[in-house]
Parts: C-alpha cells; sequence; structure tokens
C-alpha cells in the first residue's frame, strides 16, 4: 500500500519535472526581470487557492523564530511534522533544497516575503503547486494547530 503511494508519488513527481522543464521558455528567462513580480501564471486564475494565503499560511506555521524569514531547517521541521511517510520520501527526492532554489529568489538562504512576491515564476507558481502546498502543509498544520519549536537556521 505504501510502496504503492511512493510509485504514485514519484510518477507524479516525474510528470511535473517535464512539466516544469517544457514550461519555461518564454522570452524571459530566468524571472530576474521586474516584471517577475507581477507576472501570473494562467492556472492560478482560477484557482481555489491563493499565493498570498499561501505566504500567510507560510509565515505563520514555518517561521517557526518568528524573524518574518523562513529557512531551508525551517521547511524541514514543518514537513516533518505534517507529511504522511510516503510524502517525506517524495519531499526528501525534491528536498527544502529544492524550495529554496525556487523561492529564495535573492539567494540569501532566507524566504522573505519580498523573495515570494519576487518568484512569481517559480515559487507555488501554479495553481497544482498552490493546491499541494495549501491541503497538504497548511491545511493540515491548521487542522492539528501545530506549533513546532525553533529550528537553528545556519
Ligand atoms: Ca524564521
Ligand atoms: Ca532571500
Amino acid at each position: 500500500m505504501i510502496l504503492r503511494a511512493i510509485l504514485v508519488l514519484a510518477a507524479v513527481a516525474l510528470a511535473r519535472a517535464h512539466e516544469s522543464h517544457s514550461h519555461r521558455h518564454s522570452n524571459h528567462d530566468g524571472g530576474d526581470d521586474d516584471d517577475s513580480a507581477s507576472y501570473v501564471d494562467p492556472s492560478l486564475k482560477h484557482c481555489k487557492y491563493t499565493r498570498e494565503s499561501a505566504v500567510k499560511c507560510a509565515q505563520k506555521y514555518a517561521d517557526l523564530n518568528g524573524d518574518g524569514l523562513i529557512c531551508s531547517a525551517e521547511i524541514e521541521a514543518l514537513k516533518a511534522a505534517v507529511l504522511w511517510l510516503p510524502e517525506r520520501i517524495w519531499s526528501m527526492l525534491h528536498s527544502a533544497s529544492n524550495t529554496m532554489e525556487h523561492c529564495d529568489h535573492d539567494r540569501d538562504g532566507y524566504i522573505s516575503e519580498h523573495d515570494f512576491y519576487h518568484s512569481t515564476r517559480t515559487c507555488l507558481a501554479t495553481c497544482e503547486g498552490l493546491v499541494d502546498f495549501t491541503e497538504r502543509i497548511c491545511q493540515r498544520a491548521e487542522r492539528d494547530n501545530i506549533r513546532l519549536p525553533e529550528v537553528a537556521c545556519e
């Protein structure tokens, strides 16, 4: 049963990796331009969740020391607390460094609100990613009213 779930998740991951590769070739590469903050993926227009609510959720549940920034260790701690085993295995394959890579726009090792708003092409960029994050992480953290201890950011 668990093995089957892992296989399904792996297949989903592969499909996504493929999608994100074929996706990214528009006139602006890298998303460093000024318009990266205003870019909205078409799939987000009718999505049931918004990036704004995801950002609030991330600040509430992942910013464990309340400094307004989210580091890799904080992401890992939250994932460890809310994800099921097969999801964690899947997540390990795509680890926190991946989230940092996608969301830490200025590459200083911390995800700030500024980073979120300037990584609209890469970080929680599609409705699928948003649903995934909201339902697997935010809603579970909310449901369990999770309060994690501080972790050290390096
Ligand atoms: Ca923090
Ligand atoms: Ca940053």
